[in-house]
């Protein structure tokens, strides 16, 4: 008896005795240094502490100054055994071997025990600093603390539905990319972007500054933010696996952060201007004739409708690759989208990465040929349950799943005798498993509910994977014999376990590495291979992919939308602080929500707010799950009347879009961001996620409150003009928070920042002359001429810009006009490269003001042209 209790209180003590403060750290040697860079070996500098594994003795690392703004510190065990991404799915940032004299970002340490500090030289601000507790880095669990001055203003670490700006205390962020129904606030959601900006407002000599801090690494992590006993402010990374891959960005401004940031991890991909069109969806649509119908009611209500969208329900049983016979043939869906192409729209289909194990299932037979699923320990497939039931999920890192997921997209979706798609939703790729424990052995009543087949074994094996690759081969393929299924770790996955609802965490991949490790990358995965599979399919087109799980680096592939929401006005807020975390953190441009809500009922006022809200977003999609009501605009007046005009307003402001997407693509300019970009000096502007900004130009200011007519904002110094009545405010004199009452449910207050030109599409304006209406698709859009706004600056000066294209050519090269518009208070110049050939022009010039005044003429957009007041 006593010496059972003995064996447990030994056992607990393991896993929570030993405090972490007892920890040696580790200490320097054999520094070796030149101008841009430094190395050093690292070697525990006493007993190990084994807190939650085994700590390894040995480590190196590696400083580069990359560039004048970017330090990379590298901290990596000297075997090079441990997990690193791979660099196929995740290029790492080479370095410019920069000056350490001349970065703004210097590194310093402190030997025994090592710890280090980043320092801002031109400030002398410390912005990192490691030195509150030792480094632990053990095979399965690692620590580092970084000090940060009190109350810190830190952005991103997504994917969340929390406030814009973190909380500073008792905050916990896990990454660990997972199915997360009702995006519930504080909780792990569907990607992993292990970024954060931290803006300092300054002093009254220092200016304000942002820089940001990137771990590339993929492993599932807590990131703590909170106060020590002491108060002292820290924010903590406790991850289960991978190396310290560190890269700082020196900003100072914000929008610089973020050019850095997407230089670092790939600039987005750019979209076809179609897809910035409005987008109708809904999971549970019975059949093809209802789909008509929809079509041809949101026609008859006037709401431009760009694209329309199928769930699963298309598929026969669920399953990837196949129409369902009787609701949707084969023959019938064909016809209908080339009806949909006649008429200027689009179609786009939802594919899951789940792939039914059936040996008469084509998908399934080609794939099990190729060996391109995941398997387990015996050999046998690995299996789990999705929509279709029992299934196999592609191993997207062996190199033969891409051949066989292009030939599969290839012969389904062939224009000549399948389904002639526009673009592809990629859905379900956490990756999701419906199985409700780990084992799956309680799905039954799970799977009764969605009849599917019920599948009564573990999807295991019983024996322990084989590593591709040997141990101790250097190659970060993953330390050998760590438990890859309960990590004494744990992070805080809103699941009982890593595995649950997910692939097993012990499953070996093609080329050694484990899901332990690059579960967080499945999504990534997925759009890369979907990515290149359309561009097989269509060489010269841009694609359009929606994926739903995603990680640092994943809009180089695809857009994204904020999942399975509810229809509450909560969750129409939420959707702000979403917007802002994507676009100006993540390197997100092409985002948005389910517009009125995914889950529950759609409320009449609360649809049609979110109506005009979500035309204000880069992505505009209406879409709702099975079980709640149809939600389509045209279904209730108000929401009609408010889609109607919101739609509208979108359509004029089309090219602005498109303008912020190019440069999102080629710079890393951001679309979307928080007001504190534009003011960062002003304190009143650091915790706004409420209000964004569209551009540099446009300011949007919602009604948040539930039920309301009325919304309260802040306006920042500066010159403004309402974007609806062209009504003038100086705020020169500083910024305020302004009151506007009377927002009727088809409104939203818009302002334009003076200082701004926008190029806005005139709707009843062809370069014929004729009088066409409201333009009902993209491509009636891109017909009709410009009008452009001046919107003057307190000292009556105005910039702005405009790009041009054909819209859908992946490569645009030569094909491309970038006009620059100035105005010096007498004067609009247009200049600029002229490479695109168009017949629209600018045939009205408004300069807003107390007086307004206007020039109308026609000057063409294939040559720089002046305009004289
Ligand atoms: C930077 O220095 C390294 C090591 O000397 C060298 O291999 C690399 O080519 C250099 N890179 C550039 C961009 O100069
Ligand atoms: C379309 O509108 C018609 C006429 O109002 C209505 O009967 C039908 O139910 C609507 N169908 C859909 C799918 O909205
Ligand atoms: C993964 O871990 C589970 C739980 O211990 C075990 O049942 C299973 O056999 C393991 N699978 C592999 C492939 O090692
Ligand atoms: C972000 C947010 O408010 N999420 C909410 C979505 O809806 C569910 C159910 O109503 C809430 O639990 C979440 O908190």
């Amino acid at each position: 008896m006593m010496s059972k209790i003995l064996a447990l209180l030994s056992v607990l003590s393991i896993a929570s005795a030993a405090p972490l403060a007892t920890c040696p750290g580790y200490r320097v040697t054999n520094v070796q240094s030149g101008d841009s860079y430094l190395v050093a070996d690292l070697t525990l500098a006493g007993n190990k502490c084994n807190i939650y594994s085994e700590d390894i003795t040995n480590l190196r690392l590696t400083v580069e100054y990359q560039t004048d703004t970017r330090l990379h510190v590298l901290i990596e065990d000297r075997e090079k055994n441990v997990y690193q991404i791979q660099g196929n799915i995740l290029p790492r940032p080479t370095s410019q071997n920069s000056s350490s004299q001349t970065t703004d970002l210097r590194f310093s340490y402190e030997a025994n025990p090592f710890s280090f500090k980043v320092t801002r030289a031109s400030t002398g601000d410390v912005l990192f600093d490691t030195s509150p507790s030792p480094l632990i880095f053990e095979t399965q669990y690692l620590r580092l603390r970084t000090r940060l001055p009190p109350n810190p203003n830190l952005y991103g670490l997504g994917e969340h539905s929390d406030s814009f700006r973190l909380p500073t205390d008792g905050y916990k962020r896990t990454l660990w990319n997972s199915e997360a129904p009702y995006i519930p606030q504080n909780q792990n959601l569907y990607g992993s972007h292990p970024v954060y900006f931290e803006h300092r407002s300054g002093t009254s000599n220092k200016g304000p500054a942002t820089h940001g801090v990137f771990l590339r690494s993929a492993s599932g992590m807590d990131i703590i933010i909170g106060k020590s006993d002491s108060n002292e402010q820290y924010l903590e990374y406790n991850t289960i696996g991978g190396v310290f891959d560190f890269y700082f960005l020196a900003g100072p401004s914000p929008e610089q952060v973020s050019k850095q940031y997407a230089a670092a991890v790939g600039l987005p991909a750019m979209m076809p201007y179609w897809s910035l069109g409005f987008h109708q969806c809904k999971y549970g649509w019975p059949d093809l004739a209802h789909v008509k119908q929809v079509v041809a009611n949101y026609s008859a209500a006037g709401i431009p409708l760009e694209a329309v969208w199928d769930d699963i329900d298309y598929m026969d049983n669920k399953l990837d690759f196949s129409t369902d016979p009787v609701r949707y043939p084969k023959d019938q869906l064909r016809k209908f989208v080339d009806e949909l192409h006649g008429k200027d729209m689009r179609y786009v289909q939802i594919l899951d990465p789940g792939i039914r194990n059936k040996q008469d299932y084509g998908p399934f037979k080609r794939g099990a040929d190729k060996g391109v699923f995941l398997k387990a320990a015996d050999g046998s497939w690995y299996r789990g349950l999705q929509w279709p039931g029992e299934v196999v999920w592609p191993d997207w890192i062996a190199p033969q799943t891409k051949e066989w997921w292009t030939t599969e997209i290839l012969t389904f979706y062939d224009p000549n005798n399948g389904i002639d798609i526009d673009g592809l939703w990629i859905d379900m790729n956490e990756a999701s498993n419906m199985c409700a424990d780990t084992m799956c052995l309680s799905s039954a009543q799970d799977m009764e509910a969605r009849s599917v087949q019920v599948h009564n074994q573990t999807p295991l094996s019983p024996r322990a994977p084989q590593h591709a690759a040997a141990p101790g081969d250097g190659q970060h393929l993953g330390l050998p014999n760590r438990d890859l299924f309960t990590p004494r770790y744990q992070i805080s996955n809103h699941y009982p376990s890593l595995s649950s609802r997910t692939l097993f965490t012990n499953i070996t991949n093609a080329d050694g590495t484990t899901q332990y490790d690059t579960h967080n990358l499945h999504g990534l995965f997925m759009s890369l291979t979907t990515r290149s599979a359309l561009v097989a399919r269509s060489p010269t087109k841009r694609p359009f992919l929606l994926t739903r799980s995603t990680f640092s680096g994943s809009s180089r592939f695809a857009a994204h939308w904020f999942g399975d929401n509810f229809s509450s006005w909560a969750d129409y807020r939420a959707s702000i602080r979403q917007l802002l975390s994507f676009s100006a953190v993540h390197n997100y441009p092409m985002v948005g929500s389910d517009v009125c809500g995914f889950n529950g009922q759609a409320q009449e006022r609360m649809c049609a707010r979110w109506a005009v809200l979500g035309a204000w977003h880069p992505f505009y999609r209406n879409h709702a799950d099975v079980s709640a009501p149809d939600q389509e605009f045209y279904r209730w007046d108000v929401v009609k009347e408010a889609a109607r005009k919101a739609v509208g307003t979108r359509y004029r402001l089309l090219d602005y879009f498109y303008t912020g997407l190019h440069y999102a693509s080629t710079r890393g300019e951001v679309l979307v961001k928080p007001v504190w970009y534009g003011w960062p000096g002003d304190e009143n502007t650091y915790g706004i996620d409420t209000q964004f900004m569209v551009g540099d130009a446009v300011l949007v200011n919602p009604v948040v409150e539930d039920d309301t007519q009325s919304v309260s904002f802040y306006l920042p110094k500066g010159v403004w003009y309402d974007f609806f009545s062209h009504d003038r405010i100086d705020q020169s004199a500083g910024g305020q928070t302004i009151t506007v009452t009377g927002v009727n449910w088809d409104e939203i207050s818009v302002y334009i920042r003076g200082g701004s030109i926008l190029p806005l599409r005139l709707s009843d304006s062809l370069p014929s002359g004729s009088d066409a209406g409201q333009a009902m698709t993209t491509k009636e859009v891109r017909a009709r001429n410009f009008e452009i706004i001046v919107a003057p600056d307190a000292n009556g000066k105005a910039s702005g810009k405009l790009y041009l294209d054909d819209g859908e050519s992946l490569d645009s090269s030569g094909k491309e006009s970038e006009i620059d518009f100035s105005w010096n208070g007498k004067r609009l110049e247009a200049r600029g490269t002229f490479g695109y050939e168009t017949g629209v022009k600018v045939v009205r010039v408004v300069v807003l003001g107390d007086a307004e005044r206007k020039a109308e003429g026609e000057w063409g957009l294939m040559g720089s042209f002046t305009v004289d007041f």
